[in-house]
């Protein structure tokens, strides 16, 4: 007998969806988007419906397993969780909790998983894993200038006249936002897309800008200039709605729209078209992505845009907004309830520079637990990473595959699919509904999932009582303040997604979560924190010279992250795609096989080619992977100036042919 059961997606990602799974003879058959949920709308990606793949896996991991001299053994949850017991004794004892570390991101984005902080918290703290290597310098900057990082409605951009798709590959990693841009721009609107490379929604661009990678802001400070000179500013805005114009003409007045306009390699025509736009048309919907901060001035690349909107009266309206997040939703799910930090002595070690840390810790990490992550191919810089992780004495990964980082593990446990699960998938960066994980099936072999593991080992350790409780106890704590709000958990259980009660038009009361309550051009927080007060143009740090070209390893189209880069097989090189005059100058074609490298790192792959980019900027998808390289392999572990935030697309390289498939050559 067939039966449908309503549940979540859990990957880190824009669009959140609520998925519908069709489940016969006790097995998943189908899954595919709800209809009824008005994102996903009986629509989802290959990423979502291949978690049914990745559950029936032959691959998958369903048995505990030990590094021995001779490989790996499979050995029973006890024997597991008796030995890493030992092993954390053995740490405690020697180094303290600070030596044993819980090394987690953000790989499933479920409530419970914050379970699993509470292990550690519970033996008096540990050491664990901060920052960003996603989108902290964004966040910052807009926190700086806003108050908070929120998003409008999505169909809120019917409203809009213009809209900017600056640095988001939505058709790839946002692919629900398109029905609502492309409703928009039937009903008339025009679109602009501000993208080093091409993208699938290219075509339908009125306006497309193509800049050198990193120097988005001196972009939006040259329209912003352009607007200044034609008196096209918002005055009314400026007067009272916001604090610290002055001070940020005046640093506007400092340089050039020449100077600008040559530093991100884009012609004056393009920016006084923009400025337009801004200055004139409207309202315009800036959607912001998160690849553009991945840089050395990302933070700041960010608040020069804001500026640029906000000068403009582009923000607080309907059809306008700078949407890079919804940071809004996060208020609704008590997750201190379930992680329990309070009082917990915590070490943090910043994600984007996981290697250094590990390298200077005193007292140094013995024990390593790894969740939600594959650092070992997500990492930049992975060769350190890799050097880094040799001397942690006791490596423990609870992952469903053995990724990369599996493999450098001591033992690895099996962990549950989230359609093996019951939680709540809330992590949109985007729009303001989270989802109801229904278990659809039972785990496979003995599959568990995290605080399951957790509770099991903290129970060795003597805290078991940390745990008691049970997923719909926790699920019902961590939604109180929903209930609070007027949500009903059973409705939401029931019909498997509920919406928070986050604003539709952001700021549209006026009222900005600011130390000022106005929008801040001047931040006295920014400066507290010791970074310039007002947005300020921070050019990129690589250095050009020997290696020319900008290697951008954005997300992959086929996977989340690193997560799906080997299904159904993982290809033998990964492909690089370059400007037809960057490749026609080192005779490249096409097909060839050429080396990419730099000077952390070199490996091969099969090129391809663009047409309209800019011409120093190539892209290697990020996410994957074989034993012995990453793309990370080549990126650089330096961060971004705002937030905690890895610069890893501020990398340099340089491409030589290797060998041609071409025979006329
Ligand atoms: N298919 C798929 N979807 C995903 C994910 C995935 O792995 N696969 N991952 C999810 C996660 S974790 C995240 S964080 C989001 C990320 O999703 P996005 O916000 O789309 O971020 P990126 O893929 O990093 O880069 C977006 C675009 O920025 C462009 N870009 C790079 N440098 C610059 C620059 O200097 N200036 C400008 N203007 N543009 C630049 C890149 O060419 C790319 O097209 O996607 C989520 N969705
Ligand atoms: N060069 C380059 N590097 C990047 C990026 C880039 O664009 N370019 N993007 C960065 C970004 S935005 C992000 S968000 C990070 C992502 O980096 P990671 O957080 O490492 O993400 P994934 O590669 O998705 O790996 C998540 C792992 O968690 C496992 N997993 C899934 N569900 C569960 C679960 O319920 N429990 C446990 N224990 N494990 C589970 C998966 O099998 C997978 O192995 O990568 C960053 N690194
Ligand atoms: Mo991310």
């Amino acid at each position: 007998m067939s039966t449908q059961i309503k549940t979540a997606c859990p990957l880190d990602c824009y669009d959140a969806c609520a998925f519908l799974a069709t489940v016969d003879d006790g097995r998943v058959v189908k899954l595919e988007g709800n209809p009824e949920h008005p994102i996903t709308r009986g629509t989802i990606c290959g990423r979502g419906r291949r978690l049914a793949d990745r559950l029936y896996a032959a691959d998958r991991l369903l048995k505990p397993r030990k590094r021995t001299p001779m490989g790996w053994e499979d050995i029973s949850w006890s024997q597991a969780l008796d030995e890493i017991t030992a092993e954390i004794r053995r740490t405690l004892s020697e180094d303290g909790h600070h030596g044993l570390m819980h090394c987690y991101d953000w790989g499933s984005g479920t409530v419970l998983k914050n379970l699993n902080q509470r292990f550690f918290y519970a033996l008096g703290g540990g050491t664990e894993t901060v920052g960003s290597l996603c989108w902290d310098a964004g966040l910052k900057a807009q926190n700086y200038d806003f108050g908070q990082a929120r998003s409008h409605a999505p169909e809120d951009l019917l409203n809009s006249s213009v809209i900017v798709l600056w640095g988001r590959n939505a058709p790839v990693t946002n692919m629900h936002i398109m029905p609502f841009i492309r409703a928009a721009l039937d009903a008339g609107a025009r679109l602009v897309v501000i993208n080093p490379l091409p993208t699938d929604v290219d075509r339908r661009a009125h306006l497309r800008i193509t800049p050198r990678p990193g120097t988005d802001g001196a972009l939006a400070f040259a329209v912003l200039k352009l607007c200044i000179e034609h008196r096209w500013l918002d005055t009314e805005f400026l007067a009272t709605r916001s604090t610290g114009w002055t001070e940020l003409a005046t640093v506007l007045a400092k340089t050039s729209v020449a100077e600008l306009l040559r530093e991100c390699e884009v012609g004056l025509e393009q920016a006084e078209q923009l400025a337009d736009w801004y200055g004139r048309g409207g309202p315009v919907a800036t959607l912001l992505g998160i690849g553009l901060q991945r840089y050395a001035g990302g933070g700041q690349a960010v608040r020069c845009i804001d500026a640029l909107a906000a000068a403009t009266g582009q923000v607080g309206k309907p059809g306008g907004g700078v949407q890079y997040a919804n940071r809004e939703m996060g208020q609704y799910f008590d997750q201190d309830i379930l992680s329990r930090r309070h009082g917990a002595d915590v070490r943090e070690f910043s994600r984007g520079r996981l290697a250094e840390a590990l390298e200077t810790a005193e007292p140094p990490i013995s024990t390593m637990v790894v969740t939600r992550t594959n650092p070992l191919t997500q990492v930049p810089n992975t060769k350190r990473l890799e050097r880094a992780l040799a001397k942690v004495r006791c490596k423990v990964v609870i992952d469903q595959f053995m990724t990369r980082t599996a493999e450098f593990a001591d033992y690895v446990l099996p962990c549950t699919n989230v359609l093996e699960e019951e939680d709540i998938a809330f992590t949109t960066m985007w729009h303001s509904f989270a989802g109801y994980v229904h278990p659809v099936v039972p785990a496979r072999g003995e599959a568990k999932p995290d605080w399951q593991i957790f509770r099991e080992l903290a129970l060795r350790m003597g805290v078991g009582e940390v745990y008691d409780g049970w997923p719909e106890l926790w699920l019902r704590q961590a939604f109180q303040p929903l209930e609070d709000a007027g949500e009903n958990f059973n409705e939401f259980r029931e019909k498997g997604f509920v919406q928070t009660p986050t604003s539709d038009v952001c700021f549209g009361d006026g009222d900005f979560p600011t130390p000022s309550g106005r929008f801040e051009f001047y931040s006295t927080r920014a400066e507290a924190d010791g970074h310039p007060s007002t947005a300020t143009y921070v050019a990129p740090a690589r250095k050009r010279g020997e290696y020319p070209l900008t290697l951008i390893s954005s997300h992959p189209r086929k996977s989340e992250n690193s997560q799906h880069a080997d299904f159904p097989l993982l290809p033998k090189m990964p492909t690089i795609v370059l400007h037809r005059d960057a490749a026609r100058a080192r005779n490249i074609e096409a097909g060839d096989i050429v080396r990419v490298f730099n000077e952390r790192g070199s490996m091969e792959a099969i090129a391809a080619l663009f047409e309209d980019g800019n011409r120093d900027a190539v892209l290697l998808e990020s996410g994957w992977w074989s034993s012995t390289q990453t793309i990370n392999d080549l990126t650089p572990n330096t961060l971004a100036d705002l937030g905690d935030q890895s610069a890893q697309y501020d990398c340099e390289c340089e491409v030589h042919l290797v060998t041609t498939t071409n025979e006329d050559e």
